[in-house]
């Protein structure tokens, strides 16, 4: 009798072996892996016919004990179990790993997938993701989550079979710099709501989140040594209700978040312009000497500091200090648009030493094209929105452009004549309009050579929520990741919008409320 025991357990464990086996990756799969919907669409996809199944016993094998990698490998078994149930271990792994696996490695490094680039090959046994860097295993995880059904985004389990098609992705962007703006300064949005951003524009292989830190309705950063900024500064924003602000722990917290998923913090302190809630909180910084009063309104170009005054450049230094001392990423951001009051004589100077200012930080100055007006610094970058006069004169001094064109790429525009939130100025941008641009063709004189990336832009005006940050991003957003990291010569409307299309099931399992454009066929 007790021998019989163990051969009993034994063989219902081949039964229950077999069950799962058939019960999860029995049915017929997807096979042809060119015929995806990846967005952005990769560079190069080649089939095999057969496929991969994810099962309850895979794990996420790891060749090396690095933290980094450990880190890319959590982040992926974190994506992968609330839907799939299943227990995904991260293991350490010196050769490659037995049937069934996920495998991350670094090793065999291949040139031309360059820091961001990647590859996965995907057989019947195993999936290989493999990449120079971490970055670049970050970006192959978010082409592998859309390559599983779109039942895998979900947060609850779900019994599915786990199928991937089989084949080989080879892949890599366009451009280095592929960004977002949140304007979290006309409207003050909760460090939850800028993290669930950080989520969803990385799952699009955005990489850098650049913030609007401060504007004439809010300043939303605590700096140590001028703090009146945050405390009175931040008590308002548009439409007079309480605003907020980050802590400095919070915003390490953020640019923390942010590291973990490859998105660089770009935070910008707009000057000189776009100061009022700064004027407020400090008379020495107005020309007038005396504090103006909060401001909840929707007007721009009215607030200037005063250029000619030593103490705005020691506020300047100190912020930017403090700042700098935040930010692990290389940027910070002058703004510069919109000065309209104060006077061009004043405005060169002021941001030529502003540029200074952060150089000698040791971070590299971006503002928006008016820059351009003064001698811009080495390694400064002008961000074209509107100027294409103000663009080439960057150019011709040799910085490098971000391309943010106001007609393409600002997503706080509505998408048509019904859209209830959202302006109108630069025009409206239906999906296709957002989507169908070359930044390298844009615009006479701007080329290739000179362009770092594209930023999308979300001004807050109208924008209170989340719901409403997700509507007006989704479903722009993809596509203008697309235009900076895919090549435009592979880039066409009508096969996108199919891709998109396919979509729509990911944005409604991850909980997305997009805007269900009408020229996007919406899979079921
Ligand atoms: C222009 S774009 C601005 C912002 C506004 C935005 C609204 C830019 C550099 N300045 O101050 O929020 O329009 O769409």
């Amino acid at each position: 009798m007790t021998n019989r025991k163990p051969l009993n357990s034994i063989s219902a464990g081949i039964v229950v072996l077999f069950l799962i086996f058939t019960v999860s990756c029995g049915t017929e799969a997807p096979s042809d892996l060119t015929k995806e919907s990846i967005i952005p669409k990769p560079l190069s996809v080649t089939a095999t016919g057969d496929y991969f199944c994810l099962g309850k016993k895979a794990d996420i094998c790891i060749q090396g004990e690095s933290d980094e990698l450990k880190q890319v490998a959590g982040y992926l078994a974190d994506r992968l179990r609330p839907a799939t149930g299943f227990p995904l271990e991260v293991k350490t792994t010196e050769e490659t790993p037995g049937k069934g696996n996920i495998f991350l490695t670094l090793s065999s490094p291949d040139a031309t997938l360059g820091d961001e680039g990647y590859k996965i090959i995907i057989s019947k046994k195993l999936i290989t993701l493999a990449a120079n860097k971490p970055a670049g295993l970050f970006n192959g995880i978010q082409t592998l989550r859309q390559l599983f059904p779109a039942e895998i985004e979900m947060s609850t389990k779900h019994e599915y079979d786990w199928h991937i098609a089989g084949g080989t992705i080879t892949d890599y962007p366009a451009y280095k710099y592929r960004g977002a703006m949140l304007d979290v300064a006309r409207h003050f949005f909760s460090v939850e709501d800028v993290k669930r951003f950080i989520d969803l524009i990385s799952a699009y292989k955005i990489n850098a989140l650049h913030l609007h830190l401060s504007d004439d309705q809010g300043w939303r950063i605590e700096i140590k040594s001028w703090p009146n900024l945050a405390l009175y500064g931040g008590k308002t924003e548009v439409g007079g209700g309480v605003g907020g602000y980050y802590t400095q722990e919070q915003y390490a917290d953020i640019v923390k978040y942010a590291d973990d998923r490859f998105v660089t913090i770009v935070p910008e302190i707009d000057m000189p312009g776009h100061t009022n809630a700064a004027l407020a909180s400090y008379p020495e910084l107005n020309i007038s000497g005396k504090a103006t009063e909060l401001y909840s309104g929707t007007e721009v170009g009215f607030s200037t500091l005063a250029t000619k005054k030593d103490i705005t450049y020691k506020f300047i230094e100190d912020v930017f200090g403090e700042l700098a001392a935040l930010t692990t990423g290389p940027y910070l951001h002058i703004g510069g648009d919109e000065s309209h009051v104060t006077k061009k004589e004043d405005y060169i100077p002021f941001v030529e030493k502003v540029q200074d200012i952060v150089i000698k930080l040791g971070k590299q100055p971006i503002g928006w094209d008016e820059i351009s007006l003064g001698v811009l610094r080495p390694g400064a970058i002008a961000q074209y929105w509107s100027s294409a006069e103000n663009a080439n004169k960057a150019v011709a001094q040799g910085a490098k452009l971000l391309m943010s064109p106001s007609s393409r790429a600002y997503i706080d525009m509505k998408y048509d004549s019904a859209t209830v939130i959202g302006y109108t100025w630069a025009g409206l941008i239906e999906v296709d309009k957002a989507y169908n641009w070359d930044p390298a063709t844009l615009e006479p004189g701007i080329g290739r050579e000179n362009i770092l990336g594209i930023e999308t832009t979300l001004w807050s005006e109208t924008v209170t929520n989340m719901e409403e940050i997700e509507y007006l991003t989704f479903p722009r957003l993809p596509g203008l990741a697309e235009v900076g990291w895919t090549h435009s010569s592979f880039r066409n409307w009508d096969e996108y919008k199919v891709r998109l299309g396919n979509h729509g099931k990911r944005f409604k399992a991850m909980d997305i409320n997009y805007y269900p454009s009408k020229l996007v066929p919406w899979a079921e």
